[in-house]
């Protein structure tokens, strides 16, 4: 039962009408348990204590992207954080009787831990971790790809805390021959069917075994808000954010790759060799994503902004790399013909994003787009035009622009 309905179930009349703002007519004929109207209307903003200008994109089931404006903070906050799921979120959550159970071929023995277990067994660790949604620039792939229409809002970078995910499955105990890990959470098909996950995909063990891969019960020094994966949730920084998986109360050991909902066929998955636009590429064909690419995006100021002629601007934002470092950032006023480099932060750990900035004078009055351009570790940059389509509409890490007037 949500808490909505328990407080209605548990009310009187006058509590519900200090709710409603309003006496209950006919209050006498309401059928006992009854939920009103008015209290089955959900407002997501509300709901999920989300910023006004978040962008609802679908209600069955949620999402809500960012603007690159409200991406500022260098640590997300829940309230500008993107939601995105496949199923229904868990209703009737109790924490005390949460359990995680790590199973699979490639244990040992199968083992259940509470929740509690879990918090006061292993070693607590903290990271700040980027988490990308691999469909996040879709709406820009022409042929459209069908899916969440996301722009460029998709991407959050809160700190987790919680054990890791190596910690755990040493307790375990794992075979020689694990290859992958796959999670199951407690959200339900939106067709309603018990039996089908809306979500269970997973990571290699290395990216299981690594430090920063967390089996986290905090956000951002708070219990994991519920739209996020109360009361427990993966958290692999670096890959697409669909491998951190959301209410889990299992994790598979496996000696194959994964197969479960959306690590077959064509999800998460991009063309092994390029393709012409519009191409029907074979399963086959299709490589599962790992380390998300390159990428950057300019979160101050808002674009249109309008600044006097003969100011400085002050520009800033962030670049991930998925499972890399960034080692520049550059910024173009003329179209991409000549960049300039910006000042750029180290990582505040592996899989942070990094803080860039710099300040902009501008030879005359005019309209301008600012252009953002990072390079990972290894040199290779993000393009500055749309990267190579693909079937699904993943990994658009194109340059990111604002307009700017200068008047
Ligand atoms: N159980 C579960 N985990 C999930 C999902 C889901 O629908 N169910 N969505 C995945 C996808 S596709 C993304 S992009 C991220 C989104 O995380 P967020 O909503 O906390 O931003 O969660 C991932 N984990
Ligand atoms: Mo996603």
């Amino acid at each position: 039962m949500n808490q909505r309905r328990k407080f209605l179930k548990n009310a009187s009349l006058a509590t519900i009408a200090a709710a409603l703002g309003t006496e209950l007519a006919f209050a006498e004929s309401m059928p006992f348990g009854y939920m009103p109207v008015a209290f089955q209307e959900q407002d997501p903003y509300k709901l999920f204590s989300k910023e006004p200008e978040m962008v609802l994109l679908n209600d069955r089931p949620w999402n809500m992207e960012a603007q690159a404006h409200l991406l500022d903070d260098e640590i997300t906050p829940a309230s500008k954080m993107f939601i995105r799921c496949n199923g229904k979120i868990p209703a009737d959550i109790d924490e005390s009787s949460w359990t995680l159970t790590v199973a699979g071929e490639s244990v040992s023995q199968e083992k259940t831990y509470t929740l509690q277990e879990l918090k006061t067994k292993f070693k607590k660790h903290s990271y700040q971790l980027t988490l990308e949604c691999a469909g996040n620039g879709r709406s820009e792939f022409d042929p459209p790809a069908k899916g969440n229409q996301w722009t460029i809002g998709a991407v959050s970078c809160a700190n987790w805390s919680g054990l890791r995910l190596k910690d755990l499955l040493d307790d375990v105990g794992i075979e020689d021959n694990a290859v992958y890990i796959g999670y199951y959470g407690k959200d339900t098909h939106l067709s309603g069917d018990p039996n089908k996950d809306p979500i269970s995909r997973g990571v290699p063990i290395e990216k299981a075994m690594l430090e920063e891969t967390l089996i986290a019960y905090e956000m951002n020094g708070e219990p994991i808000p519920l739209a996020h994966g109360y009361p427990l949730r993966l958290v692999a920084g670096g890959y697409p954010a669909s491998a951190s998986g959301k209410w889990i109360d299992k994790i598979v050991v496996r000696d194959q790759v994964h197969d479960g909902t959306k690590m077959t066929g064509q999800a998460y998955r991009v063309p092994c060799d390029p393709v012409a636009p519009g191409a029907e590429v074979s399963n086959d064909d299709m490589c599962i994503i790992e380390s998300m690419p390159v990428k950057s995006i300019i979160t101050y100021p808002k674009s249109g902004a309008i600044i006097k002629e003969g100011r400085e601007l002050e520009i800033r934002g962030h670049a991930w790399a998925g499972e890399l470092s960034v080692q520049s950032v550059e910024y173009s006023i003329d179209f991409g013909s000549t960049w300039q480099s910006c000042s750029l932060k180290e990582a505040s750990n592996r899989l942070a994003w990094q803080h860039f900035s710099t300040q902009i004078k501008f030879p005359r009055t005019g309209y301008y787009e600012v252009w953002a351009r990072a390079k990972d570790q290894n040199g290779k940059q993000q393009p500055m035009i749309l990267p190579g389509w693909n079937p699904k509409g993943y990994l658009n890490n194109a340059c990111h622009r604002i307009a700017i007037k200068v008047v």
